[in-house]
């Protein structure tokens, strides 16, 4: 067989609207932009990846903008001329050259795994060893900003089979007044669902020591991210101290950070992140970090569109455990889809189809639409 090469590599901003406005303890997202990479190769096949953040560089050190100017002056050029199946070679040619820019790396990883699927006519899943799932269970934000809203949203979610387990974004208004909202819903929903709570990084040890107990002792599952991410110590102490689980989102930048964590006792769960990770085969690294370390799994999402949610979804279906199931709704955020077969959630759960590579193709017109002029 001849080698087949990188021709080109293009990126696309895409900017669509969201249902509602998603607040974040540190942003508000009325809109969500999607980075869509376009890798396309010397056999005419393209592979498609995704590079998305959050509420520009309210979330991680990458934005829509410098991704796309990082990977066009940066990436492309190591990459153009390159075995396009080697993807192996390809990620250590980047990592050699490219300090962090995970997110970037995610987006070219996702799409050098996709185009090698399409070409052997494999899924992601399958390039990535074989998925031990067909689907995967999604958890739901609540996050309008209201009470009673977020409890009639989690009860819709509910009466139509779509979620039963529900995130809630706190940590920007005054502890107390966060508590009761969550204890409210916890409430009105009982034990027909798992209620959890994100609190991206917004408390300080002296706040998260009291308010952690609180949420515990009120039927909440898991506490993410209580304080930041550079106060190792005070998350371990909370993790020795805190009823209910810590999980370590913002800790999470790289591999590395993974591995210190286990070894420091940081955290009792891991969100799984490509974007954080750089690619869905570098998670998995993280995955097995925490496997090794006895640390439990959640799939996360950076509210990525359906490119970069199926190329989480293809890595998250090979691990063999997955306890606190996955929170892989970003498509759903969103009013409009860029790809023609939108993913499809049925009965709790994603569904992981077995078509090649990712399983996607872009909707060219709905792409030229909304792409960033
Ligand atoms: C985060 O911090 O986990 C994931 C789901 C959601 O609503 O926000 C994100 C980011
Ligand atoms: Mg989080």
């Amino acid at each position: 067989m001849n080698q087949v090469l990188i021709e080109s590599i293009e990126t696309v901003i895409v900017d669509l609207p969201t249902i509602r406005p998603h607040k974040l303890a540190m942003h508000t997202m009325q809109n969500q932009t999607l980075v869509i990479v376009r890798l396309r190769c010397s056999d005419g096949i393209e592979g498609l990846g995704e590079s998305t953040t959050i509420g520009g560089l309210a979330y991680g050190n990458e934005s829509p903008e410098s991704i796309k100017q990082n990977i066009d002056s940066h990436f492309a050029p190591l990459l153009v001329g390159q075995d396009a199946s080697n993807i192996n070679a390809a990620m250590l040619r980047l990592d050699k050259a490219i300090t962090g820019n995970t997110f970037a790396k995610s987006g070219i990883e996702s799409a050098l795994l996709d185009a090698q699927g399409k070409r052997l006519g494999l899924p992601v899943s399958e390039l990535l060893g074989g998925r031990v799932r067909e689907g995967l269970e999604v958890a739901w934000t609540l996050a309008s900003g209201d009470t009673a809203k977020d409890i009639a949203e989690a009860e819709q979610m509910l009466d139509i089979r779509r979620h039963r387990i529900f995130k809630l974004k706190i940590g920007a208004n005054e502890v107390n007044q966060d508590l009761r909202h969550v204890i409210a819903i916890k409430q009105a929903l009982g034990d027909r669902a798992s209620v959890r709570v994100d609190v991206n990084q917004y408390w300080d040890e002296s706040v998260a020591i009291r308010a952690c107990q609180v949420l515990g002792d009120n039927g909440i599952d898991l506490i993410e991210q209580p304080i930041a991410r550079i106060n190792r110590s005070g998350q371990i102490r909370l993790n020795q101290r805190s009823p209910a689980p810590i999980m370590a989102d913002e800790s999470i930048e790289s591999v590395e950070d993974a591995f210190s964590l286990a070894a420091d006792g940081a955290a009792s769960i891991f969100a799984l992140k490509i974007a954080k990770n750089g690619g869905p085969r570098a998670v998995l690294r993280t995955a097995q970090i925490a496997e090794a370390a006895g640390i439990s799994l959640y799939g996360g999402t950076m509210l990525e569109g359906s490119v970069g949610t199926m190329a989480a979804a293809h890595a998250f279906v090979t691990l063999n455990k997955l306890t606190w199931h996955t929170e892989l709704f970003g498509p759903l955020l969103l009013t409009e889809e860029i790809v023609v077969e939108a993913p499809v959630y049925r009965e709790f759960q994603l569904e992981v189809p077995r078509n090649p590579g990712l399983g996607l193709t872009l909707d060219e017109e709905r792409l030229a639409f909304f792409r960033r002029k």
